[in-house]
């Protein structure tokens, strides 16, 4: 009798393991019911998350972040509640280096093959080993084609006195440290990665003298402030001012000719997600060349997905401050990881803000 009980609690469980499907590392690979995503504001088609609910069952919830920084500070506070976050190039490297993120296990992601390989292995995480680049996109001025006679292509319409001046009280810029700073050193003729403390307390003192004409800084709703005439330029990622500009026709974007930021933000998963699982089946259904052109088609970013190309609009593949070509990209650079410079950027950023 014990003999047949024990044969047939071997049967149950051969039953029970084969239901569980292939699995690399032995344990049960089931969806989990919601999935928790932490993104940039407008940074998706929100049919995207419906029809990924009609396909998998899984319910996603979205909560949004404004800068690489507070998307650090909020993990580091010890939320543990997301599956899936977006941090910028640079922030990849940190969170790698303070072991906040989950090695991704490419058994779940065959879709990673379709990203253009001139956005795999960067250098802010070789090998790919713990994000896949989303969207990629460049910072600069977005501007009122209806107030101004001609495009501000220079950072000096924020930053000159003179050339500045005009649009006191009608221009905003991001609520950004790395890329606020950044923007200042630009013009000045520096690196925007400069860790020179003399560099950094004169763009200190530059945006100290712009805060009298900027209204607010402001990394979330900036395009909607230019359509609605409550600024008339403005310092802004180019995908949220050509999205803007598709309904607003007064609105339209520049790279200034110093160059600007180029960044790619990145698909990555928490060591403290509840279900990696689930948020690897996510990102390798955001990596299917149809999903992929549907967040382009959404976002007027460029995509890393080079299997999405023939579904985007061909109106932003003929973009060239969307995509633009090899002599304006040269002048283009990456934030990087300026490592215990931070805390300088960190304090300037403050000083700046409290003046
Ligand atoms: C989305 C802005 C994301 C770009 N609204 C910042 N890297």
């Amino acid at each position: 009798m014990r003999r047949l009980f024990s044969v047939a609690m071997v049967l149950v469980l051969i039953v029970v393991l084969a239901a569980c499907g292939p699995s690399s590392d032995g344990g049960k690979q089931e969806l989990a019911e919601e999935l928790h995503v932490y993104n940039w504001s407008e940074y998706i088609d929100p049919a995207i998350y419906e029809e990924f609910e009609q396909e998998f069952g899984v319910k996603v919830i979205e909560d949004t972040f404004a800068s690489n920084e507070d998307l650090l500070a909020k993990l580091q506070a010890g939320a543990t509640g997301y599956d899936i976050i977006v941090p910028s190039d640079y922030m990849v490297a940190i969170m790698i280096e303070l072991e906040l993120l989950a090695e991704l296990n490419y058994d779940n992601i065959p879709n990673a093959n379709n990203i253009d390989d001139l956005f795999k292995d960067p250098p802010y995480d070789p090998g790919n080993k713990y994000s896949l680049p989303y969207q990629w996109g460049t910072t600069g001025i977005g501007y009122d084609a209806e107030e101004l006679d001609e495009a501000p292509d220079s950072w000096g319409y924020l930053f000159d006195p003179e050339m500045a001046a005009p649009y006191a009280g009608k221009m905003s810029m991001l609520n950004d440290p790395r890329e606020t700073i950044g923007a200042a050193l630009k013009y000045l003729g520096y690196s925007i990665n400069s860790t020179s403390e003399t560099e950094l307390e004169e763009a200190k003192q530059l945006l100290i003298q712009q805060k009298a004409w900027v209204s607010t800084y402001d990394s979330e709703g900036f395009e909607d402030l230019l359509a609605a005439g409550e600024v008339v330029i403005g310092h802004g990622w180019s995908g949220d001012y050509f999205a803007a500009a598709e309904e607003a026709e007064n609105v339209w974007y520049v790279i200034p000719q110093e160059g600007g930021v180029i960044w790619t933000d990145n698909l990555a998963i928490p060591k403290t997600a509840s279900s990696q699982y689930t948020a690897e089946v996510f990102i390798d259904y955001l990596l299917r060349p149809e999903v992929g052109a549907k967040i382009t088609n959404y976002t007027w970013y460029g995509s890393p997905n080079k299997a999405s190309t023939e579904f985007i609009d061909p109106e932003i593949l003929e973009e060239p401050a969307i995509y633009p070509p090899p002599e304006v990209m040269e002048k283009l650079e990456f934030i990087r990881d300026v490592g215990e410079a931070t805390t300088v950027y960190d304090r300037i950023w403050t000083e700046i803000k409290t003046e």
